[in-house]
């Protein structure tokens, strides 16, 4: 008896920029961009799509979902992985998918030993994924695989990030209402002209998730960064259906963690390299209240018609300002830490399983 031998040898680690295959060396010189061409045409076990499934205690939806997601890529005749994020799931979920592996080769399962959160999960998963296109999708069937075609074919046109927009949405009113809000104040200040910022569905060149490096709650933000990296950013409208099993992971407070993140985005996006702009522009603003408000009251006082000393509102409202900014200072200075470490973040992986 021999051991297992795979099917086919993998690369641990798929080179980024591969090396003239050897039967080339003695052949006429071709331009480099031909013998990478040529070099990948040589690796059929490349996936040309890498579908990349965050997923939190969804036991219920899973083997609905492989078989949507298997029909639908079989009728697109690609090659592709379907990578599974288990972000330690507390129910059946991993058991579930590992039942689901003995019947599909192309499904991987990473497992983490406990909960990190849909930003981990994705991180991982860009790392992990090995397609020329990179589709993420949520795990509870609110998304419809079968749109991964129309996805598909905006990144084949010229795009390197493609959101879903969710037009229709069903989900119940109190998720719609704050949404809608948060989507327009993050289209207006970061200057991208998507509707949907938070739609699982999405689809990415491959520079785009070996480039981006999604930490924290970041994960509402990837258009952002990516825009910010000089990558084109579209939409296209997807379908959406409502939830059918579970319940949803996220309360009411993540509209406000999410305007954090808006503020992180931005700020190591934007203004990373001229902390200035943000600071210098809140700081003037600061001391011209200040400076308006003394005047005003020095001018009452000089005339005799008040006393600063009963005046204790304005003293309330300057310290206000002052712990306000510092604040926001501290805030900001620990993002900037945060981000410097992100590339050293080790993720505990407990299984992976290809
Ligand atoms: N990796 C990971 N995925 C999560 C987590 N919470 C939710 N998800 C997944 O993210 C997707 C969307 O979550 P859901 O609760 O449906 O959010 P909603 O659709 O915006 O209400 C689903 O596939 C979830 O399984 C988490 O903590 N970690
Ligand atoms: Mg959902």
């Amino acid at each position: 008896m021999t051991d297992q031998t795979p099917e086919f040898p993998e690369p641990q680690q798929r080179p980024e920029a591969p090396p003239a295959p050897a039967q080339q060396q003695n052949q006429q010189r071709r331009p480099q961009q031909q013998r990478t061409q040529q070099h990948r045409d040589n690796q059929p076990q490349w996936p040309d799509l890498s579908v990349v499934i965050p997923l939190y205690n969804e036991e219920e939806s899973l083997k609905e979902l492989h078989a949507q997601l298997r029909a639908a890529l079989s009728r697109m005749n690609i090659r592709y992985e379907l990578l599974f994020i288990d972000d330690g799931s507390t129910d059946r979920s991993f058991q579930v998918l590992r039942d689901l592996k003995r019947t599909d080769k192309h499904i991987k399962i990473v497992r983490f030993r406990r909960n990190y959160g849909k930003s981990a999960a994705l991180s991982v998963g860009f790392e992990k994924a090995q397609g020329n296109i990179v589709v993420t999708l949520d795990a509870d069937l609110q998304d419809d695989p079968a749109e991964i075609p129309s996805l598909k074919k905006r990144i084949d046109d010229g795009l390197d990030l493609v959101s879903g927009w969710k037009k229709k949405r069903k989900d119940p009113i109190s998720k719609t209402i704050p949404s809608r809000f948060f989507n327009f104040v993050t289209a207006r200040l970061t200057g991208i002209r998507i509707h949907d910022f938070n739609c699982g569905l999405k689809a990415y060149r491959r520079e785009v998730v070996k480039t981006v490096k999604v930490y924290g709650e970041l994960h509402r933000y990837v258009p952002v960064l990516a825009h910010w990296e000089g990558f084109k950013v579209g939409e296209v409208v997807v379908q959406h259906r409502a939830r059918r099993f579970g319940k949803s992971k996220y309360g009411i407070g993540r509209f406000w963690r999410g305007f954090l993140d808006l503020l992180t985005a931005l700020f190591t996006t934007r203004y990373l390299r001229r902390p200035l702009h943000l600071f210098g522009v809140w700081g003037l603003v600061a001391v011209t209240a200040g400076v308006l408000i003394d005047g005003w009251l020095a001018i009452e006082w000089y005339l005799g018609r008040t006393s600063l000393s009963n005046r204790p509102l304005f003293l309330g409202g300057i310290l206000l300002i002052i712990v306000g900014i510092q604040f926001i200072s501290i805030g900001l200075l620990g993002e900037m830490i945060s981000k410097t470490r992100a590339a050293e973040t080790e993720y505990q992986i407990r299984d992976f399983i290809k």
